[in-house]
C-alpha cells in the first residue's frame, strides 16, 4: 500500500525540509531566550547557554533598577528588603477583619480544589487556581491578588511598575495536609529539598492562614541565595549539564555554602512571606498525620528577557 502524497506544489516540496530546518534552529534561539527552566540541547549546555541566559536576565533587570533610579522612583522597605535579602516577612499583613473575611472566602473553595498525588511524605496538596478572582473571590482579590502593597514589592524588587506585574500576577488556594504514614524511606524530592524555581528572578507570596510551627511543613528561604554571584553561575552550569529533575535542586556544593543561612519561617496566622524564587527555598516535613497547613500564593509571572 502506498502512503499518499500530499498534493502540494512541487516548489513548496523543495523548499519544506529547508523551512523546517531553519525553524528548528530558531526554535532553539526562542528556547534559550524564553521563560523555559533550562534547553535540552546538550551543545548549548556544553557551551553554559544557562548561566548566560542567567546573566542576560539578570542585567536586564539591573537595567530597569537603574532606570527606576533614574527616575527618581523610592523603593518601599519591603521591597527593599526583597531585593536586598531575597525575602521579607510581613506580619498582620491584613487588618483582623479583613483578614476574617478572606479565611471565611477561602473556606468557601474548599470542596472545589484539585489535588495533586499523595507524596512519599504522606501530604497531599489541595489547591484551587483558575477562576475569575474579581467575580468569584473579591475579597481575597482585593486584598492580595491586586494589593497596591504587594504589587509595588514585586514592582520594586524587579524594577519595573506595579501595572506590569498586575498582568502576571496568578493566584492559588492551597491546602496541604499529611493523610498518611511516610513511606520507609521517603525521597525528599519536589519542593521537600533546597531547590530554585528557575534561572531568573521570579517572584512568590505567601499568606499563611494558620499558625506555622514546625510541625507544619514550614517554608524556609536561604538568605540572600538569590544573588547571581559565581559560584551560583557555577551551579547553573552544573545543572544544566545534569538536568534529571524538574527543578535546580541545590548539590552538595550549593548546601555547604548556603548552610545556616536558612531562615525557617514560622509564623503566626495573617503573616506574608514574600520570596524571590531565584533563590534557594524548601518546605518543611509535617508532624503527624491530619496536619494541615492553609496558604493563599501570590505569584508573579513575568518574562526574564524584557527592558521594562
Ligand atoms: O510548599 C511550600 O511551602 C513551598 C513550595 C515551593 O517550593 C514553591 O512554591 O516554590
Ligand atoms: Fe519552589
Amino acid at each position: 500500500m502506498s502512503t499518499p502524497t500530499p498534493n502540494r506544489p512541487l516548489w513548496k516540496r523543495l523548499l519544506r525540509p529547508i523551512y523546517l530546518r531553519a525553524r528548528s534552529a530558531l526554535g532553539w534561539f526562542f528556547d534559550i531566550f524564553s521563560p523555559r527552566k533550562a534547553i535540552n540541547i546538550t551543545l548549548l549546555n556544553r557551551l553554559g547557554v544557562q548561566p548566560f541566559r542567567a546573566i542576560v536576565s539578570r542585567s536586564l533587570q539591573h537595567e530597569r533598577l537603574l532606570l527606576r533610579k533614574i527616575s527618581g522612583r523610592q523603593l518601599s522597605a519591603e521591597a527593599k528588603q526583597l531585593h536586598d535579602n531575597g525575602y521579607v516577612v510581613i506580619s498582620n499583613f491584613l487588618p483582623p477583619d479583613v483578614f476574617r473575611s478572606v479565611v471565611h472566602e477561602y473556606e468557601t473553595f474548599i470542596g472545589r480544589m484539585d489535588d495533586r498525588p499523595i507524596d512519599d511524605t504522606g501530604a497531599i496538596k489541595h489547591y484551587f487556581q483558575d477562576c475569575d478572582w474579581e467575580r468569584d473571590a473579591p475579597t481575597i482579590f482585593k486584598n492580595l491578588l491586586n494589593s497596591e502593597c504587594i504589587l509595588a514589592t514585586f514592582a520594586g524588587a524587579d524594577g519595573t511598575t506595579p501595572n506590569l506585574v498586575r498582568t502576571g500576577i496568578r493566584g492559588s488556594l492551597w491546602l496541604d495536609e499529611k493523610i498518611e504514614e511516610s513511606k520507609p524511606a521517603p525521597g525528599l524530592y519536589r519542593d521537600y529539598s533546597f531547590h530554585s524555581d528557575t534561572f531568573h528572578s521570579a517572584y512568590k507570596a505567601f499568606l499563611y492562614l494558620d499558625d506555622i510551627e514546625q510541625h507544619l511543613a514550614p517554608f524556609s528561604y536561604c538568605s540572600k541565595s538569590h544573588r547571581l554571584d559565581w559560584e551560583r553561575l557555577k551551579f547553573e552550569y552544573r545543572y544544566s549539564n545534569g538536568i534529571r529533575a524538574k527543578s535546580p535542586y541545590a548539590d552538595e556544593q550549593v548546601l555547604e555554602r548556603l548552610a545556616g543561612t536558612d531562615v525557617v519561617m514560622c509564623v503566626p496566622a495573617n503573616t506574608l512571606v514574600v520570596v524571590n524564587t531565584f533563590g534557594m527555598h524548601r518546605r518543611g516535613l509535617f508532624g503527624e498525620i491530619g496536619d494541615r497547613r492553609r496558604a493563599i500564593l501570590i505569584g508573579a509571572r513575568l518574562t526574564p528577557f524584557r527592558f521594562l
